[in-house]
């Protein structure tokens, strides 16, 4: 037998195992409810349309962005080939200005040698001004004169010819030797009978200088040379200073004064 209160609870189990059963009904037909409904074939093509569209957009934009990236590339490209030809023209500039400067220098250095030489040869020029004007003081203290490149000295003793010359050739000099009509003028001015460098000792009748040149222009007085009384005068004076002629040759064991000669 079943007592109340289990019939009680029976029924109250039934009752809510229909209200379980109405409620899933309910969800169900919810779901129903909310079920999409199977697509049309013009929907499909519509979507096709739609994302095809949508490609095209991003092609075209895609081509657009490589147009632009290529035109933009190109102008830098344009760009940099100009800076080159700037950089390569500024290269060939500087390379002609170093090649200029080189050739400066270069003949910088060639002035700078013949300015060195220059200045060496004057340096040396000077030396030999400076000795020889020593040289000039020495002989004018001595008492020597100075014309047309020589200095001339008048003995204030008379001597042999050839002791004359020894006295000559011990001052560093020698007789007196008459190249020119300035020279013969010259020698007119010592009034006393004075022996030059010129003799015919070795060869009668054959002329000779003491630096051993033949005769050539000759100032002979007239009638001279004469081997005066047949005696043998091989050696030359000056002793006619009144003529432009004045020679004389007389024996060289004669004295006379004697005038030195030392070519400068
Ligand atoms: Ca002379
Ligand atoms: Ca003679
Ligand atoms: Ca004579």
């Amino acid at each position: 037998m079943v007592s109340f209160e289990e019939e009680l609870e029976i029924s109250s189990i039934h009752e809510n195992l229909e209200d379980v059963s109405a409620r899933n009904a309910a969800s169900r037909r919810s779901v129903e409810d909310f079920k999409v409904p199977a697509a049309a074939p013009g929907m499909k093509m519509y979507r096709l349309v739609v994302v095809s569209f949508g490609l095209l957009c991003i092609l075209q934009a895609a081509l657009n962005i490589s147009l632009r990236l290529t035109l933009y590339l190109e102008a830098g490209c344009n760009n940099l080939t100009e800076e080159r030809d700037d950089l390569k023209r500024t290269l060939e500039n500087y390379v002609s200005q170093q090649n200029s400067l080189t050739e400066e220098r270069d003949e910088m250095k060639r002035i700078n040698l013949d300015l060195e030489a220059g200045r060496n040869l004057l340096t040396e020029e000077n030396h030999g001004l400076k000795r020889t004007l020593e040289e000039y003081a020495h002989y004018l203290q001595q008492g020597w004169v100075y014309f047309s490149g020589s200095f001339y000295r008048i003995s204030s003793t008379m001597k042999t010819w050839q002791d004359s010359r020894r006295d000559c050739q011990q001052r560093g000099a020698d007789l007196m030797i008459i190249n020119s009509q300035e020279e013969q003028d010259f020698s007119r001015q010592y009034k006393n009978i004075i022996w030059i460098g010129l003799m015919d000792r070795d060869t009668e009748g054959e002329w000779t200088w003491v630096d051993g040149t033949q005769l050539t222009t000759s100032f002979w007085y007239s009638g001279e040379p004469n081997n005066y009384l047949n005696k043998n005068e091989d050696c030359v004076n000056i002793n006619h200073h009144d003529h432009q002629n004045s020679w004389n040759d007389a024996p060289c064991e004669n004295e006379y004064f004697w005038i030195c000669e030392k070519k400068m």
